[in-house]
């Protein structure tokens, strides 16, 4: 073969390496990762900053309608945004507020029945029924047993900082026939729901952290660990610490 013919296969030989690696990139990783759902922004007042989740047992996507989820509320137009992305100051008091429209799933592990690391070891949390009439008095708690009573729906776990939350679910009596079935879902909307607050502490490093639940509450997938357990935006999200 003749110098410029060499040349030539080689060029083809390289362009074609190339385009294989472009399409790979683009087709298989690049169209997955860029359908990021959207970030709430938190910003702090008076050294505070406020945010808004609720989890629920259905969701109204067109794609996987039957995948629990959680929302997560916009402080400026309380609109309840399909994410688990959100903002926050560093440096800042974190008040975390979870409305639980989900019934009760176990942990596996239920040492993740302890509350870890908020301020105090504890959360409040606050029955209703499906008539948005509260049952008995808040509790504050450092424990919410999910192998017991019903306690226990999902988890707001932020494992690199060591903050564990089991998140409250309608207790037995309170969730049976009287969940929530459209969502994203309001007190109003006939559905029984705890309400659950506690506070923790934004690192002073900014960044981006990332918070999972810890119930495997993936139905239908292996182990339960399949399908919103492990997609943004579902049961897993990540907390970006910005610059306060
Ligand atoms: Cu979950």
């Amino acid at each position: 073969m003749s110098v410029p013919a060499r040349a030539a296969a080689l060029i083809v030989a390289f362009l074609a390496v190339v385009g294989l690696g472009v399409f790979v990139a683009y087709y298989y990783i690049g169209s997955a990762s860029t359908q990021l759902p959207p970030t709430v922004h938190y910003t702090a007042s008076g050294g505070q900053v406020n945010v808004v989740l609720q989890e629920d047992p259905q969701n109204d996507s067109a794609t996987r309608p039957d995948w629990v989820t959680y929302y997560t509320q916009d402080p400026a137009t309380k609109k309840w945004e399909h994410t688990t992305l959100f903002s926050v100051p560093a440096n800042t008091k974190v008040n975390v507020t979870i409305y639980g429209y989900d019934g009760c799933t176990a942990l596996r592990n239920n040492y993740f029945s302890q509350v870890q690391g908020t301020l105090g070891g504890t959360v409040t949390v606050q029955q209703y029924n499906k008539d948005n009439k509260a049952l008995g008095g808040p509790r504050t708690e450092s424990l919410l047993n999910s192998w017991a009573n019903c306690n226990v729906a999902h988890t707001f776990a932020i494992p690199s900082l060591g903050i564990y939350v089991p998140v409250a679910s309608p207790n037995a009596n309170n969730s049976v026939n009287n969940l929530c079935g459209t969502s994203p879902c309001t007190p109003s909307s006939g559905g029984a729901y705890a309400v659950e607050t506690f506070s923790f502490m934004s690192p002073p490093l900014t960044g981006s952290y990332r918070w999972q639940c810890l119930i495997p509450c993936g139905g239908g997938y292996i182990d339960g660990n399949g399908g919103p357990m492990q997609t943004l935006g579902w049961m897993a999200g990540f907390m970006n610490v910005v610059a306060s």
